[in-house]
């Protein structure tokens, strides 16, 4: 049995998930189901990235206290997640008390190394990103500086802090990104050891003065600093693994770590991650999943260019989780990013969920229904469909565990879709006994349902109580000739949507 541990980013709780936080963390979840459906010992982690100067001018905005907005926050956050069916095992924030004693830990263990020292810091900051630009990394509108992500004037810092060191690893890090293969896609690897290399690693701040920013951890190495909240947040991961509580399990998990980000905050989890990790002796994560921008009239989205696609529309849009889900993962791209419009998601729902999936599910049962009372019973599959079936099994399990989910759902289709002109080519509402026909065509929506029940658990689940079967593991997926159907009902899944 493998383990596999998996994780989003914590997001900033300063205002209610978008679109592009649905993107990362059903991903993430997707690939938290396939593991569990695997067998593996799996564990996914998400949460709230709750300290900070942006949160703490969030709460101010909003007239209440840090903590009794970040409470607020999360509790929002879980509902939504709960509305996507997102199984995390664990919803981690900064604010928990054993997170706060980790950050503790882990800043007390580097000072007592050597790894942090006392500095003045003068740069470029924006709060939305939580993030020192120096030059080179903005840009400039009419003389001012400016943050490349958010478009916004960044504010000048000038001020005593904490330094990590982190220029001491830079061969280290180097390393683990040109040799090691822990990023994926590898570009986002050579985009970051050239900066590198371009560049240096520089030390970074990891402390801020108390009277500046009050909202977050105490420095255990001065009282008058509040640990910097990329530092806090980073060791999230660890906390979520038991580091210090749990040895046992945090031995277990650890060497399975797989960060799902966007590419946005690749630079914290590779470069300042990496160090961080190698400065407490620790491991990098086995794999940091990157993908890149979801864009929605020429901007990435986001709360600053006000071009947000909220969940509940998706939700509304897409009756349920399920075609929300199936859409974000349809068009999920670690390399590109991915520009949509409306017209490009009702037609992937439409002609993958509600045609060929849908229309496919309802007409097999409605057939088994009407010709054989629901009792289907087992026998020789049609050699081509079985070998159809092998073939979207051995595809299908290639690109889940290479991280390619959206060329998964693509094999899965072409499946569906031979089965569509099986049942045309065969025409079993014809036929006195159709059971060989059926059988098959029960086989391979079985095996296509056990497949897409990552991203659609809700509808794979309908539809394998209405056969008759339940979804435990991957391995039921195999095409048999021994099984026994009965079909209780001819659910329609997916109601395809109209225009406007
Ligand atoms: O950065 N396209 O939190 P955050 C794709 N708290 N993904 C998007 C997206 C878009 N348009 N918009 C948001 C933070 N995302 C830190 C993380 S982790 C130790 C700390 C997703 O609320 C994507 O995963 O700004 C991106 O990396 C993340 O939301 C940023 O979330
Ligand atoms: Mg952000």
């Amino acid at each position: 049995m493998g383990r596999f541990y998996i994780t989003t980013p914590i997001y900033y709780p300063n205002a209610d998930p978008h679109m592009g936080h649905a993107y990362t963390t059903v991903f993430a979840d997707s690939m938290a189901r396939y593991h569990r459906l695997l067998g593996d010992e799996t564990f996914f982690l998400t949460g709230t990235d709750e300290h900070g100067l942006k949160l703490q001018r969030a709460a101010e905005k909003a007239g209440m206290d840090p903590k009794s907005f970040v409470d607020r926050m999360a509790e929002k956050f879980k509902r939504y997640w709960a509305m996507l069916d997102i199984s995390y095992d664990r919803f981690i924030r900064t604010t928990d008390p054993d997170h706060e004693e980790v950050v503790k830990r882990a800043a007390t263990e580097m000072y007592r190394r050597g790894y942090i020292y006392k500095g003045r810091y003068a740069g470029w900051y924006c709060v939305s990103c939580e993030k020192f630009y120096s030059e080179g990394e903005y840009v400039v509108v009419e003389g001012r500086p400016y943050c490349p992500i958010h478009m916004k004037p960044l504010e000048w810092v000038e001020e005593d802090t904490y330094y990590f060191r982190m220029s001491e690893f830079q061969d280290y890090v180097l390393h683990v990104l040109e040799e090691e293969g822990r990023v994926y896609p590898e570009q986002y690897a050579r985009e970051v050891a050239s900066k590198i290399r371009r560049e240096g690693l520089r030390d970074v701040s990891i402390a801020r003065p108390r009277e500046r920013v009050s909202w977050g951890v105490v420095a255990p190495f001065d009282q008058d600093y509040t640990i910097y909240v990329w530092f806090d947040a980073l060791l999230n991961y660890l906390t979520g693994a038991s580091y210090q509580s749990d040895p046992d399990r945090f031995q277990r998990l650890w060497p399975s770590a797989h960060h799902v980000i966007g590419k946005d905050i690749l630079w914290f989890h590779t470069a300042v991650w990496f160090s961080m990790l190698r400065a407490l002796d620790l491991d990098p994560p086995k794999k940091v999943i990157v993908h890149a921008f979801l864009i929605n009239r020429g901007l990435k989205m986001g709360k600053s260019a006000g071009n947000v696609v909220t969940i509940e529309y998706l939700l509304q849009r897409y009756h349920g989780s399920d075609g929300a889900r199936y859409i974000l993962m349809r068009i999920f791209n670690p390399a590109k990013d991915v520009e949509f419009t409306q017209d490009m998601l009702d037609s992937i729902y439409n002609s993958e969920l509600a045609d060929t999936y849908g229309n496919l599910a309802r007409r097999v049962g409605v057939l088994a229904q009407k010709k054989l009372q629901g009792h289907v019973h087992g026998g020789r599959l049609d050699p081509s469909l079985e070998q159809s079936i092998e073939r979207a099994i051995n595809q299908y399990i290639k690109h889940m565990d290479e991280y390619r989910i959206q060329e998964a759902l693509h094999s899965v289709m072409n499946l569906l879709r031979e089965a569509n002109a099986y049942i045309n080519k065969t025409r079993p509402w014809e036929k006195e006994d159709p059971t060989r026909e059926l059988y098959s065509l029960l086989e391979t929506l079985r095996s296509a349902t056990i497949m897409l029940s990552p991203v659609i658990p809700r509808a794979a689940h309908r539809l394998a109580t209405a056969i008759g079967t339940k979804i435990e593991s991957l391995e039921d997926a195999q095409p048999r000739p021994d099984r026994v159907y009965t079909v209780r009902e001819a659910p329609i899944l997916f109601r395809k949507i109209g225009r406007g």
